[in-house]
This record gives C-alpha cells, structure tokens and sequence, in this order.
C-alpha cells in the first residue's frame, strides 16, 4: 500500500517503496531485462519490512544507465520505538537494505537517525566520481569569485589603513595567529575587514569570531573573505578562531 518512489538495480529488479505498508518491495522487469532475474516478469518477490514510513528510497547508481545493485537506501520519515526517546521530535532513519542476493533475500544492514528535516530525494554515487578540492587553488581564494581577492593579503603584507572614519584592516590567518593581533578602532569607526588563511594543509580550517559585533566566519584552507561592521559600542572585544587552534 502507498507506493511512492521506484528505483532500480543491475539484476532486473525495481524497489518501490511503500509508504502505508513501511516496506520496500523488489518486483521483477519484463522485456529486455527478464533474462537477467530467475522470477517471472512483472512480478512481486519480496515486501521488505522498514522502520517506518518509509518515502524516498536510493539504489547505488540507480540512476544511470549501468546501476551498481548493492545497495537501497530507505529513506524512512517515522523511526518511533527505533531510538531512546530524547522529546517529542524524534528522528528520521535512514535504513541501508543489502540487496544484492535475487529473490526474498533482501535484508536490512545498518540503521542510521537523522536528527533534522524529513529526508527527501537523495542520490548515490561512486565515491571516485568526486574530485573535491582539499584546500582552495590559490592562497586567498574568493569562493563566490573563483578567483584570488584583489583584498587578499600574502604573510608579511598585512595592515590597517585609517581614512578618517573609515578603517580597512587587511588580516592573515594561521595556525595560533591573526597578524595583525591587536586593531584599534574609534567609537563610530566604518570597519571594513579582509582576512586571508594562509594555510596549504587539508582541514586546517578556521574561523573568527567577534562575539561583540555577531561576527562569525569559517575560513577554510587559502580561503580569503571581507566583512563590514560599524563600531558603535565602547569597549574591549576580543577576536579569536572558532575552530579553537589557539589563535
Ligand atoms: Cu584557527
């Protein structure tokens, strides 16, 4: 009952999931793919059960023209007896479903809860398809740009420059170090702020935060980024790295 998402395998098989049922059920293809299942075509082989409620459901490469039939992904809404209860949001769970015997064999691996929003359409992937960056190409990187800031700074070429009320601080960032360290401002100060990583290595990330201006910024390897605030409080605000590396 209630069936909402069909995905498919290698081996001819399609996984729909069953909402109102909380199962995935594996039924058979006809036509060219008959030959690769030993059950009759368009045939339903097994209703397997999930917790609970299940929508979205994901098979490993299951939509490309080559599915790897691993493994399904159930992409279960309700999980309610499956984790100690911490309130009255519980989580969602993701279940991982071995499917790569044919027949009634199919079986449920792993439960995973999710702790947000109820999980929608979502694909696998071979991992080497992915050529993700580790640090950003070029020290002082602007992401949104993908190009190096004209405000970025190299180590040694940092500064502050006043210009009446305005001041313009061009900052670096390393391991245990903002350079410059200390920046004196006047009550009524525009601040316009650059800040540089000068890091190479992969997941030296970091951050700065002004807890007292609601500043909070996460700069990963060689990232560059610029924020703007007007100086309107008197006082002593300290700045210091989120990802807490001692600068
Ligand atoms: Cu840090």
């Amino acid at each position: 009952l209630g069936p909402f998402h069909t995905v498919y395998d290698d081996k001819g098989y399609a996984y729909t999931s069953m909402f109102l049922d909380s199962a995935v059920a594996r039924w058979t293809l006809g036509g060219p793919y008959a030959s690769k299942h030993p059950e009759q075509p368009w045939t339903l082989v097994q209703k397997l059960p999930v917790q609970y409620n299940i929508g979205h459901i994901a098979a490993a490469e299951g939509d490309t023209a080559s599915p790897d039939g691993q493994y399904v992904v159930a992409l279960d809404k309700w999980s309610i007896d499956r984790f100690a209860n911490v309130g009255p949001l519980m989580p969602q769970n993701f279940q991982l479903v071995d499917i790569s015997q044919t027949g009634d064999k199919m079986q449920v691996l792993y439960d995973m809860p999710i702790g947000m929003a109820e999980p929608h359409y979502a694909q696998i992937i071979k991992a080497e398809k992915l050529k993700p960056w580790q640090v950003y190409p070029e020290i002082g990187w602007n992401p949104e740009t993908q190009s190096v800031d004209p405000n970025a700074v190299k180590a040694g070429s940092e500064k502050i420059v006043r210009n009446g009320n305005n001041v313009e601080i061009w900052m670096s960032v390393i391991r245990s170090h903002y350079t410059p360290d200390l920046v004196e401002l006047n009550k009524g100060d525009h601040v316009v702020w650059h800040l540089t990583s000068l890091e190479r290595t992969p997941d030296a990330t970091h951050g700065f935060a002004i807890p007292g201006y609601n500043i909070n910024l996460s700069l990963e390897p060689g990232e560059s980024q610029t924020v703007e605030f007007d100086a309107d409080k008197d006082g002593t605000f300290p700045f210091y790295c989120t990802d807490f590396c001692s600068a």
